[in-house]
């Protein structure tokens, strides 16, 4: 009939949830407010000389340790049916254990969450994301095994606390992120830099850390609660650069080191680390004189804690990546390093639209082959898309931005068609924000924010009120046209 889908409307189910991200470090500010103890961050942002692109910090960021109201208004002009948002471990816990409570950062996150309730937006509480106290780097963090306690002795507080009202929990947000950036290497706080050894003790750590916090609601909250827990895990789809064998595998492998050693031992039927991942750095580590493998072993009491540890999958993706092997990878990468573990080469295709931010290529087919293959793999899991974005330079005519969100949402519609089972969908990020390495110089936000404002003015654009008229409709029309931007249009 000459219709391309494309063009036509496209209707989402009923029940299904729109939502916008953030996270504590990158909004907050008041970093040395009212008892709140130091984070990583706060020591990597004020190195001298500083890491951060723009050496910004975020010590003020946008301000929402005072503005929180006007965030809950923001949810409101957009229409969100929840938001979702992380605690910072040092403002609840200044010195990282819980024998000391600080009774304003439980004040803040109460204001926050009451304030969400009385406007009708469902609060999704992530634990952690990233702003570890900093006295608990001091004893080696995410890779001291004793960071399971802590850390399960910090979600107790919360779930204590906040679990009357907040229904929706993620653990940890990211922990390829977290265990290969911030301890494999150098790209994100502490820095740790010990490659090829560090990533694997945190990812260890992480996973039972957040099964230790998972097995604790299940037995003392759930009950009483009657809420839901999941962990965020960031996905790269991976997609074959030829049809080779080689790359066929190499796509494989790719996927098994990204998220695969996460996803696996938490959703799989088997659990533990991906057999991949096992054998290539088992492998690896006997021809370097390593005495036993990089990677450490979980025992079948720590795989059967880990195993099934969620309710659902909040699952965080922005792009892709063509994937292949060949000689050329030999002496491609530091040895011993995740990356020569893995063994593969990365690239992008020039084809792709480019975001502000080098990782960022718009390809919202690689998104729908994603959900099937997390589908396929762990029986269908009940998923959130709990980050999903695009990044600029600045401006309120954000028409890529616009562009990717329909292209990546149209995807999860495919997606929904194929039979996955996608309960919602969050953009990152509400407001623009500290993107850590890059500071300030990379925007996510649907709401622009002015960093040299006192006030930290926030300005809606073009992409927030194209996200308002999704939700309002809960349908994707191609043709809508905000009024407020017809006039400024050339
Ligand atoms: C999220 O991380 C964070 O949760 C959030 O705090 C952050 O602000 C947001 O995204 C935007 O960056 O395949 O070599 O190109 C996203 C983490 C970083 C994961 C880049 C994929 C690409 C590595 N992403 N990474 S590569």
């Amino acid at each position: 009939n000459g219709v391309s889908p494309k063009s036509k409307v496209r209707y989402f189910p009923d029940g299904f949830i729109f939502g916008a991200s953030t996270s504590s470090y990158q909004i907050e500010g008041g970093a040395f407010d009212d008892g709140k103890g130091l984070s990583i961050w706060d020591i990597a942002t004020h190195m001298d000389p500083s890491p951060i692109r723009d050496q910004s910090t975020g010590d003020i960021a946008t301000d929402s340790y005072n503005l929180y109201k006007r965030d809950v208004e923001i949810m409101n002009e957009i229409g969100l049916d929840f938001y979702r948002f992380s605690v910072s471990w040092p403002r609840v816990l200044p010195g990282g254990f819980s024998n000391y409570i600080n009774q304003a950062g439980i004040n803040y996150y109460n204001n926050l969450i009451n304030e969400m309730l009385k406007n009708n937006i469902v609060p999704f509480l992530t634990i952690y994301h990233w702003d570890l106290p900093q006295e608990l780097q001091k004893l080696g963090g995410w890779a001291n095994p004793a960071i399971v306690d802590w850390f399960t002795d910090y979600a107790n507080v919360l779930f204590e606390h906040f679990g009357d009202r907040v229904k929706y929990w993620m653990t940890i947000n990211e922990p390829k992120q977290i265990c290969y950036e911030g301890y494999g290497s150098d790209k994100k706080a502490p820095m740790v830099n010990i490659s090829g050894v560090a990533e694997y003790l945190c990812a260890k750590n992480v996973l039972l850390a957040h099964a230790s916090a998972y097995r604790l609601y299940d037995e003392v909250y759930r009950e009483r609660q009657n809420g839901t827990v999941g962990i965020a895990i960031s996905f790269t789809w991976a997609e074959p650069a030829s049809d080779s064998e080689e790359d066929q595998q190499a796509a494989l492998d790719a996927r098994q080191f990204d998220w695969g050693q996460y996803t696996n031992p938490i959703y799989s039927k088997d659990g533990d680390f991906p057999i991949e991942m096992k054998r290539n750095i088992a492998a690896k580590s006997a021809e370097q004189g390593f005495k036993r493998s990089r990677l450490p072993e979980l025992t079948a009491a720590e795989v059967m804690t880990i195993r099934g540890s969620a309710d659902f999958l909040a699952l965080n993706t922005y792009s892709s990546k063509l994937v292949y092997r060949d000689a050329s990878v030999d002496g491609m990468y530091a040895v011993p390093s995740y990356m020569d573990d893995m063994g593969t080469v990365f690239i992008k295709d020039p084809t792709w639209p480019q975001a502000e931010s080098s990782w960022l290529q718009e390809v919202p087919w690689g998104f729908y082959k994603l959900l099937l293959e997390v589908n396929r793999l762990y029986d269908n899991p009940r998923i959130y898309v709990t980050e999903n974005g695009w990044s600029t330079a600045g401006g309120l005519q954000d028409e890529d931005r616009i562009r990717y969100l329909r292209n990546y949402l149209s995807a999860l519609l495919d997606a929904l068609e194929a039979g996955c089972d996608v309960r919602g969908y969050c953009v990152w990020s509400m407001i623009d924000n500290f993107e850590w390495m890059a500071g300030y110089s990379e925007k996510f936000g649907l709401y622009e924010v002015d960093f040299s404002s006192p006030d930290r003015s926030r300005t809606p654009r073009k992409s927030a009120f194209v996200y308002k008229e999704i939700i309002k409709s809960k349908s994707l029309n191609p043709h809508f046209e905000p009024d407020v931007y017809l006039e400024e249009v050339v």
